[in-house]
């Protein structure tokens, strides 16, 4: 059966873990604790890079989660999260890749400073504005749809929604962009969305793990 390594405070795990569940994939999920297990002889074996996720499939090691979506979707593609014409393929790859290259390193300038870490006043300026560029981007975007791409769940949709999600957590009012929320309310509806969602006591737990990660960087 697919292994599945994952940590539940991991928005990277996250995407493959609704990915997985949407796809209906049996998995046997390996919790890897995220205070020191990631750098034990037995996990390094597995992953070299010390990070979750990562999938192992009939002796196929993947690791980064972009890859791991991928790999899913060309092994078990039915049913198929990425579209099939060339501008929908076009719309997916961008909100992936807004995603984890601009919305991602923003947020962590902010979640250094949530957790008590020193970081530039700039830095902490600059990181918010980028933030409310792409929240204005993905709500111009959607533009009422239901997803991304027309009514059909995308990649795009989980990359972009696993992000998306924290961003009330983070002091970001949703009010202003109504597709977004709305979008992030039919995701949050579904029921992969609903097993995969970090329990605020689970949080509290983390915050001192987040902070010795974010440290070594
Ligand atoms: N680009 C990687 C990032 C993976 C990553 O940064 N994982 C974090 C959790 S979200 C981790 O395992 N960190 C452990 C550490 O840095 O010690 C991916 O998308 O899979």
């Amino acid at each position: 059966m697919l292994q599945f390594y994952y940590n539940p405070v991991s928005i990277n795990a996250r995407r493959v873990w609704v990915t997985l569940l949407e796809k209906q994939i049996p998995f046997e999920a390996v919790l890897v604790k995220l205070d020191g297990d990631q750098f034990g002889n037995e996990f390094t074996a597995i992953n070299p890079l010390q990070r979750v996720p990562v999938v192992v499939d009939n002796g196929l090691r993947v690791v980064e989660s972009l890859a791991i979506l991928d790999y899913l979707e060309a092994k078990y593609p039915t049913p198929s999260l990425i579209p099939h014409l060339a501008e929908e393929i076009a719309t997916m790859r961008m909100v992936e890749m807004v995603t984890v290259s601009e919305l991602q390193p923003a947020l962590i300038s902010l979640t250094r400073q949530l957790v008590g870490l020193d970081v530039d006043a700039g830095k902490i300026d600059d990181a918010r504005q980028r933030i409310l560029t792409v929240m204005q981007f993905y709500e111009n975007l959607l533009d009422g749809r239901t997803y991304f791409v027309n009514n059909q769940l995308t990649l795009g949709d989980i990359v972009a929604g696993t992000v998306v999600s924290s961003l009330p957590f983070m002091g970001f009012d949703l009010d202003s962009y109504p597709h977004l929320q709305g979008w992030l309310n039919q995701l949050e509806a579904r029921e992969s969305w609903q097993t995969t969602a970090l329990k605020p006591t689970a949080i509290a737990t983390a915050i001192p793990h987040i902070r010795a990660i974010l440290a070594r960087r």
